[in-house]
């Protein structure tokens, strides 16, 4: 008899709520949950392809061990008695740093993810931790970091209730939307138009987004940060600046005004190749409208000044009194975040407390350059020991990553290697131990990370759809084991996990006990230090009271569910254990199957602020820092191609290519490029096309098309799945080509370490056919 379940959905940052029919152990079918409080009955093609992707005939069922050379299928328990064989010995022999740890995106998507891999790492002791923000969004956390004092404090463009939206370097109708967690984002931005308001796109390519816009912007890649600081500049120099309510919480305005002095609108005109009087235009426009939003993302990130775009929106944000207020840019507040403290001076945010060992290259957050990775495995200095070991958590840097071939070789070095991955990819191949997690319909969700980004603050929790099948091993009872398994000494104090929930801490130094614990010891040991710190902190709703009686209150059927039930409980909406009746708890969250909504973004100021000052620092010292930088790129004008990326709609990175009804069509690994510049070359629509950088040299087919800007072509990543040794049937009939392939992996944002993937320098030719 088929029935029905629900899930939300872990396909991109919409998190929209889906309704799974089930039939004999199987899931049939997926539409959006029309109740759902947040996505009400939104859905993609990607989600509505959730059975074909649940069900791909090429997930791993089994771990797999490397014996002679081969990987073979084991029992769980051959695999991590192996993963204790492989990793304790580099740890004890060469330190812990030798050890490094690889996370990738499905993490912020997984409840196991959010919740296990701070942990490993605090329970490691490494800092030779290496993640896909430094891909990604690390620009915008260290930019966060800088202004506000926490990383985690990105504010989020109120879409719903913006009467003015400038989008920066994002194609949220392909990505459904990122650092800014709104199902039906393309919707959203029709209502936007529908109510009067204004959408204006910054985008070398006119994408989908774009072509929705009352405005297209085709800047030369790369250079966002001089256009947002001659924007700056206009409304300093204009008196267009009003900070509105946040200006009792916000220092520096006429430090930053003598910072930009040099970025006329005609200074950075040339450069950007966006005329003066547009720059004015753009920047009179955002000042005018009764509310408006400046949201950046991966175009405006993964560039040569990351950080200083990322800093600039914030600063245009702030200046027009847009920070903090409903219509503009807001902090959400998540259900299992930490419940707020009074205001005052903070922290603060440090960046480089280490640095790589290879290339110097300061930590951010607590991570390494991924672009690093390689060199501090295949590199030796007298600066310590190489990477030796390493953790990968579902993370394809083969191809996410600069130089796969570099890495590639490099990952086949090391003395041991662990992935945590359903599938046998480019990466995953290298592994002595593939620990396997079951399909999404049969793990539990909730998003930790996402709805700390959320256009609404809400709360939904979803169970497993369906029970593990036989031989299966939850994911969070993986990682619990992986913990267990390597590590085999007491955690340090504490340890905050990036993009994820705020709740929960550690304290104190109890052993982990060793390989072969039960795994919830590890859940025990956090819902321990977490209760021990809250009773003594005199601003928790629980000071004072026995932490082991507040353990014995919490409900789950298992550790991740306790825990959760624990950040509820502790968080701004929960029940503060029983000290607010009425408050949130995860009964309570059972109970709404379909979410429960905590209503629209309020301003929040000064209260998320961190900084020492106890204010928004307009202009942080290593931010003026490095201007100088981008002063000097006031004069470059690239003299060849320059690349970018796109991202399609059925896709996601590197690992959707192996289902069938999420590849061809448009889905396709083409090098798109402007027909002037094809005609020039002499490159046909179709015919093979030879693309080279400082990486490498790949051959693509052409795809021609005036939605390119000139001098500008666009390859899509997550292709190449040509390498030998994986498990992707389908998607090695049509592998695609490893964009990543041409960058060699110097090219970083210096502040954030993030990788340069945008606005980077090419030649093109005509290809011969293979
Ligand atoms: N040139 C270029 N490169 C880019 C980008 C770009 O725009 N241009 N974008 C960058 C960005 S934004 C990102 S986030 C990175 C992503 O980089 P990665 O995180 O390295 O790559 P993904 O393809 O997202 O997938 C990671 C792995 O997770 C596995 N996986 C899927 N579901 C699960 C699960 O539930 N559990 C576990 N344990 N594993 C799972 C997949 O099989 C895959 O091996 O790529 C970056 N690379
Ligand atoms: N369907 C689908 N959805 C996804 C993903 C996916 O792979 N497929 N990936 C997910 C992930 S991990 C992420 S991080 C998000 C990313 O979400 P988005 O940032 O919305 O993703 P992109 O589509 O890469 O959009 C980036 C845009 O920046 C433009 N661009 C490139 N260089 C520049 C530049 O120098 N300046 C400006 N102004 N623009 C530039 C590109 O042309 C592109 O249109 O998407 C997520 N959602
Ligand atoms: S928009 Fe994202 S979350 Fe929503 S159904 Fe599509 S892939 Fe899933
Ligand atoms: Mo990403």
């Amino acid at each position: 008899m088929p029935r029905t379940a629900l899930r939300i959905c872990p396909l991109c940052e919409a998190t929209c709520g889906l309704t799974l029919t089930l039939d004999d152990g199987r899931v049939t079918g997926a539409r959006g949950d029309r109740d759902d409080v947040f996505s009400k009955g939104f859905i993609c093609p990607k989600g509505a392809s959730f059975p074909a992707l649940d069900a791909d005939p090429d997930r791993l069922r089994t771990p797999l061990v490397r014996v002679d050379g081969e990987l073979r299928e084991a029992t769980w328990e051959e695999a991590f008695d192996a993963v204790a064989a492989g990793v304790r010995p580099v740890v004890e022999r060469y330190g812990p740093h030798s050890v490094g740890v690889v996370l990738g995106n499905p993490n912020v998507h997984t409840v196991a993810g959010a919740l296990y891999p701070p942990v490993l790492i605090a329970g490691l002791g490494t800092r030779s931790l290496f993640t896909a923000s430094t891909l990604d969004q690390m620009p915008k956390h260290v930019s966060s970091g800088l202004l506000f004092g926490d990383a985690d404090a990105i504010p989020v463009p109120d879409l719903d209730r913006t009467d003015h939206l400038l989008l920066i370097g994002a194609n949220p109708l392909e990505s459904n939307g990122s650092l800014c967690t709104a199902p039906d984002f393309p919707g959203r931005l029709r209502a936007l138009r529908a109510r009067g308001g204004t959408l204006t796109v910054i985008d070398p390519r006119r994408t989908r987004t774009a072509r929705l816009a009352d405005r297209h912007i085709a800047i030369r890649p790369g250079t966002d940060a001089l256009l947002l600081a001659a924007m700056t500049h206009v409304l300093l120099t204009e008196d267009l600046v009003d900070l509105g309510e946040s200006a009792p919480h916000v220092r520096g305005v006429d430090e930053l005004a003598e910072a930009v002095e040099e970025f006329t609108p005609e200074a950075v005109a040339p450069g950007c190749d966006v005329d003066a009087d547009t720059i004015r235009t753009l920047a009179r426009e955002l000042s005018a409208a009764p509310t408006a939003a400046v949201y950046g993302r991966i175009g405006s990130c993964t560039v040569p000044h990351g950080t200083l775009a990322s800093w600039l929106v914030d600063v245009l944000n702030t200046l027009t009194g847009n920070l903090d207020r409903p219509g503009g840019v807001l902090f959400p507040l998540a259900a299992t975040a930490r419940a707020p403290r009074p205001a005052g001076p903070g922290r603060d945010f440090a960046l480089g407390r280490w640095h790589s060992r290879v290339s110097r290259h300061p930590e951010a957050k607590g991570e390494l350059p991924l672009s690093a990775l390689a060199e501090e495995i295949d590199t030796a200095t007298d600066e310590g020991e190489p990477v030796r070991a390493l953790i990968a958590v579902a993370a394809n840097p083969v191809l996410s990553a600069p130089d796969g071939d570099r890495l590639d070789k490099a990952l086949g070095s090391l003395d041991f290697m662990v992935s945590v991955d359903p599938y046998l990819n480019e990466t995953s191949r290298h592994a002595h131990v593939v620990l396997p997690p079951p399909p999404p319909a049969q793990s539990p969700h909730h998003d930790f990370a996402f709805n700390t980004l959320a256009v609404r603050n809400q709360v939904r929790y979803t169970r497993p759809a369906l029970p593990l099948e036989p031989g299966r091993m939850a994911e969070t009872e993986i990682l619990a084991r992986l913990v267990l398994a390597v590590t085999d000494w007491g955690l340090p104090c504490s340890w905050g996990s990036p993009r994820s929930s705020g709740a929960e801490s550690g304290g104190g130094a109890e052993s982990l006990g060793k390989h072969g614990t039960e795994p919830a010891a590890v859940d025990r040991l956090v819902v321990d230090q977490t209760l021990g710190k809250a009773v003594n902190d005199p601003h928790s709703p629980v000071h004072g009271r026995d932490p082991e009686e507040l353990a014995k209150l919490l409900t789950g059927d298992d550790g991740p569910e306790r825990r959760l039930d624990m950040m509820l409980r502790l968080g701004p909406y929960g029940d503060g254990f029983g000290a607010e009746p009425d408050g949130l708890t995860l009964d309570k969250l059972l109970a709404h199957p379909h979410g429960i909504d905590l209503g629209p973004l309020r301003p929040r100021l000064p209260q998320p602020l961190r900084t020492r000052s106890g204010r928004v620092e307009l202009l942080p010292e290593p931010i003026a820092a490095d201007l100088p930088r981008l002063r000097a790129a006031l004069d470059e004008r690239p003299a060849g191609f320059v690349l970018v990326g796109r991202r399609h709609l059925r896709s996601n990175n590197s690992w959707m290519h192996n289902v069938p009804v999420l590849t061809g069509g448009s889905n396709r690994c083409t090098l798109q490029i402007h027909p002037d510049d094809a005609e020039l070359l002499g490159v046909r629509d179709g015919r093979p096309v030879r693309v080279k950088g400082a990486g490498g040299e790949v051959t693509a087919p052409a795809e021609v098309t005036d939605g390119m800007r000139r001098g500008v072509v666009s390859l899509p990543h997550g292709w190449g799945h040509d390498r030998p040794g994986t498990r992707l049937r389908h998607a090695t009939t049509d592998p695609g080509v490893n964009v990543n392939q041409l960058l060699d992996g110097s090219l970083l944002d210096p502040l954030s370490g993030n990788a340069v993937l945008n606005g980077v320098p090419v030649e093109i030719a005509p290809g011969s056919n293979p």
